[in-house]
């Protein structure tokens, strides 16, 4: 029954995962498209479709020739992340296979299957990283935009803004799976920071460390705060809704998590995820820069609320987040998307509730009397 009362405190959620479930997700690629693709093609997709559910359909939706591009882009570098992240692999063996990875993909049967013990694989240069392995994404994509003219010279041109895109997501990510990186192996958070909460980065994971491991992730996490400026300038002079939308929902998945992960213990226990829900309502909602501004803007206040009065980053913490509502409130008044939500669709929703609580409850009684009458 707690299951059902979380529900119901969002009935928006509920309704935009109906609403997605019921094909808003999969009527992007139109019958006469898929007829149309190569069969080479349409493994590509396949292949899309299975590693990513929910931004597959976002890249589908693309337009013209960035959609391909977009698809195989993103394939290969999944495939090059799912490499790098195998700590079964030790290093000599990994960097020459990551370098030569572009021969392995004229090699249709090109396989590994030599797994060793795990190996240890700390991360030396968190800047050099940053800018290699994620930056370069957001700057060839957006010179990409460019290239195609279905944006302007400027996206393409400006590589401090498409840099700031793909860190700002890569930072988050670190961030929230601190735990799932230690057990498999892998250490991510950048040494200047950590080494002064602690003697060693594993040392957070301790229980008696919670006090000071969830005070390092919260200067962590104000720091990643700092890329939304430039994540809002850059969607700003977005013009093509697909490649807006394609832009938004990585940033706006990546500040909700943020605002779970933001002094939450749980970060260094197990799990901290957003809800499916929310996720969708998040991917239906980020459609123009002014929505994005005011979910940007409620994350940020959920954090600000959250800021511990103690946390030695607290001062930095308020100080970021009120640059960011600034910019958030510059041209105009926001509106609350959930203000809108009707409220009888929430009466209608809990009358759906109890009615089904009381139909199962009828049924497994009746059941129930079958039983005992028959033996
Ligand atoms: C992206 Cl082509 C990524 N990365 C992402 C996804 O978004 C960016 C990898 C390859 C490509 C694109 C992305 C999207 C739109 C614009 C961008 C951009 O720049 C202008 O890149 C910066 O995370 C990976 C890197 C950040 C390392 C570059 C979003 C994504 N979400 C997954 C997350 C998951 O859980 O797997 O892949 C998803 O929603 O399934």
């Amino acid at each position: 029954m707690e299951r059902v009362g979380n529900w119901l405190g969002r009935p928006r959620e509920i309704y935009n995962l109906l609403r997605f479930r019921m094909g808003g997700g999969t009527t992007v690629m139109s019958q006469l498209d898929k007829d149309v693709l190569s069969d080479s093609l349409k493994t590509c997709y396949r292949y899309l479709n299975q590693t990513s559910r929910s931004f597959a359909p976002v890249i589908q939706a693309l337009d013209g020739e960035l959609r391909h591009a977009v698809c195989i882009f993103y394939l290969i570098l999944r495939a090059l992340d799912t490499i790098e992240d195998d700590m079964t692999i030790s290093l000599e063996t990994k960097i020459p296979m990551l370098q030569n990875f572009h021969s392995c993909l004229y090699q249709p049967d090109w396989r590994y299957m030599e797994s060793k013990e795990k190996c240890k694989q700390v991360l030396e240069d968190f800047p050099t990283y940053c800018h290699y392995v994620v930056g370069l994404v957001g700057i060839s994509l957006s010179h990409l935009f460019s290239v195609l003219e279905l944006e302007d010279p400027i996206v393409g041109q400006d590589i401090d803004l498409a840099n700031s895109l793909g860190v700002f997501i890569e930072k988050t990510i670190i961030i929230r799976d601190y735990l799932e990186d230690q057990l498999a192996g892998r250490e991510f958070w950048p040494r200047e920071v950590w080494s002064r909460y602690a003697k060693k980065l594993s040392d957070l994971a301790k229980p008696e460390n919670i006090d000071v491991a969830v005070q390092c992730m919260n200067e962590l996490i104000t720091n990643a705060l700092h890329h939304i400026p430039d994540v809002l300038t850059y969607l700003s002079r977005l013009k093509n809704q697909s490649v807006f939308n394609f832009c938004a929902i990585p940033q706006v998945m990546a500040v909700a998590t943020l605002a779970a992960c933001y002094n939450n213990k749980q970060v260094f226990r197990g799990v901290v995820k957003i809800r499916k829900g929310q996720a969708v309502t998040l991917m239906m909602n980020a459609t123009n820069i002014q929505a994005v501004k005011t979910i940007m803007y409620q994350y940020v206040e959920e954090i600000y609320r959250k800021i511990p009065s103690r946390d030695p980053s607290s001062n930095k913490t308020r100080q970021i987040i009120l640059s960011i509502r600034t910019i958030c409130f510059r041209n105009g008044i926001m509106v609350s998307r959930n203000y809108y939500f009707p409220i009888y669709l929430s009466c209608a929703m809990l009358l759906a509730a109890l009615s089904w609580k009381y139909l199962s409850a009828m049924s497994e009684a009746l059941e129930e009397d079958l039983r005992t009458n028959k033996n």
